[in-house]
């Protein structure tokens, strides 16, 4: 089995803080400071998992994404880019948690056990960072943890998640039927860029774009992807000081810009030009522009996942696609966060079945996956789009007799190139908002005017133990505290287009209290009314 002697000694070097560790939705996330003996022993789980697929490339993400600089995370990516098995999430927390080397050495047995683990199989890892000032130390320490156990390791440097996702699905697929593309740099900017050309070449622009980078890795990586893409997406770049770790995602970014309902620092908006903001990793995008009155309006996850789904939907019906003779099933994954009128939307008017799923990108993903053509996005911009084999198969097969079919079948094999099939991406479905409105020639404002979202409040309440707090239901219902159901139903029956619901948190020590309803002051209420109650 393993060299005990060489695990304990290397595991000597990161020893271990006082602290309880849990792999949750964004897979380990804390303050970087304690997080030195975790990503060591993520180092030995990496090697695990290649191992026990057999020699399969894992990737390994260090990145705490939208928060704060002085924490840092890390994430294990399975070897199609999908996030981690949720079995595994569980040996991932006994190893950072074990107390002793002993303990440890206990709890890798238990894994090697359990899983029927070959210890002699190669085992391959690839990883990347963000960033964060404390990453270059983590990764060393991630990769004590990969020799200790003897696996191959490649560093892939300084990278936005999805990057790292796409190499990892890259090399494993490389030589096969299934190859997505160069498992380089170069090659996921030239792979989006190519698709994007593909989309918009010949069409008219649209108005001028920033995009906000949050001062994070995204500000390089947009760049590279500008530069692969040429003049036919110009954009001007803000708020991307690399350089100086206290600006990350300090008043800019994704979530700052959704949270807040304003423009990020830097920016001051001009009505008719388009603004986009990318999160600290590069994996969740909104976007936003200033209305006639120059008043801030969002265009978010929902609002994406509507366009995408509008916009596949009329390609797949130009283009008479059909898999088995039954036309292509396009269906969209929403969470309870969705804007109750994006869901109506979409149900009544774009015909496209809507399915939910809990809070995470792991739980839409997977959901997607049912469908031909899956959109999913969450409400905070995490997302994209899944096409299955026999779809993509079908778009490349189908012969369109009519031009207008042809063209409509080039659109949906552009589209599954430039969508990012491995995780959601910033970059991805910047582009791919953008190659929709050129095709449609509509602006930011003919996109916003699809619906309007219902005002909604977002609050977290501390709590002496949120796992009190019992979600069913896909997170909209509560089943703990005995009860506590009732109590919720009864106030939001009070108010017109009420809604809401409450549920812990997977990534702070807070619950959340989500409302909604037809006027600011009335979703206000509710959200505070329901605050009072869980406190
Ligand atoms: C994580 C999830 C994000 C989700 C958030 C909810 C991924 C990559 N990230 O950041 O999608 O919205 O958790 O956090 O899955 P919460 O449980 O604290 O509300
Ligand atoms: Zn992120």
């Amino acid at each position: 089995s393993f060299d005990a002697n060489k695990i304990k000694q290397l595991s000597a070097k990161h020893p271990k803080s006082p602290v309880t560790y849990t792999y949750g939705t964004a897979g380990f996330r804390t303050k970087a400071d304690v997080l030195d003996s975790v990503l060591f022993r993520v180092g030995l789980l990496a090697v695990l998992r290649s191992q026990s697929h057999n020699g399969r490339t894992i990737g390994v993400m260090v990145t705490a994404s939208h928060n704060a600089a002085e924490d840092n995370g890390v994430k294990l990516v399975e070897p199609l880019g999908e996030m981690l098995k949720q079995s595994w999430e569980a040996y991932a927390t006994s190893l950072a948690n074990a107390e002793t080397e002993d303990a440890l050495l206990k709890a890798l047995e238990n894994i090697v056990q359990k899983e029927g683990i070959n210890m002699s199989a190669p085992a391959n890892v690839v990883i990347a960072r963000d960033t964060r000032p404390s990453g270059e130390n983590l990764v060393a320490a991630l990769k004590d943890g990969v020799a200790a156990l003897g696996g191959n390791l490649t560093d892939f440097g300084i990278q936005t998640t999805p990057q790292l996702h796409y190499v990892t699905r890259c090399i494993n697929t490389k030589g096969t039927p299934e190859a997505y593309g160069e498992p380089t740099n170069e090659g996921y900017y030239a792979k989006l860029a190519e698709a994007f050309k593909r989309l918009v070449g010949g069409k008219q622009k649209l108005a001028q774009f920033h995009v906000d980078a949050a001062n994070g890795v995204g500000a390089i990586a947009i760049r590279g992807l500008l530069n692969a893409i040429g003049g036919d997406l110009t954009a001007t770049i803000v708020n991307d000081n690399i350089n100086d770790a206290a600006k990350l995602n300090h008043d800019a970014g994704a979530d700052f810009v959704k949270v807040q309902q304003r423009e990020p620092v830097g920016l001051k908006l001009i009505p008719g030009e388009n603004y986009a903001s990318l999160d600290g990793d590069a994996d969740r995008i909104v976007f936003y522009y200033a209305d006639e009155a120059g008043k801030f309006r969002l265009l978010d996850g929902d609002k994406i996942a509507t366009l995408a789904a509008g916009f596949i939907m009329d390609q797949v019906k130009a283009g008479q696609v059909t898999i088995n003779g039954a036309p292509v099933k396009v269906g969209l994954v929403q969470t309870a966060y969705a804007n109750g009128s994006s869901t109506a939307y979409v149900k009544e008017v774009l015909k496209v079945p809507v399915e939910f799923t809990e809070t995470g990108v792991k739980h839409l993903h997977h959901k997607a996956e049912e469908f031909d053509v899956g959109v999913y996005f969450e409400a905070n911009g995490h997302g994209t789009v899944l096409f299955s084999k026999a779809a993509i198969q079908a778009f490349h097969t189908t012969h369109g007799q009519k031009e207008e079919q042809q063209r409509a079948l080039r659109i949906l094999r552009a589209l599954s190139d430039v969508i990012n099939q491995a995780v959601g991406d910033a970059l991805s479905d910047l582009l791919l908002v953008v190659a929709v409105l050129v095709n449609q020639g509509r602006t930011f404002a003919e996109w916003d005017s699809a619906y309007t979202d219902l005002p909604s409040r977002l609050e977290k309440v501390k709590v002496k133990r949120r796992a009190d707090f019992v979600p069913t239901d896909a997170d909209r219902r509560l089943v703990k505290p005995e009860g506590f159901q009732q109590k919720i139903e009864a106030v939001v029956a009070k108010f017109n287009k009420g809604r809401a619901f409450v549920r812990p948190s997977g990534t702070e020590d807070v619950v959340r209290v989500y409302a909604e309803a037809d006027s600011r002051e009335n979703a206000d209420l509710l959200a505070k009314t329901l605050c009072d109650l869980v406190a």
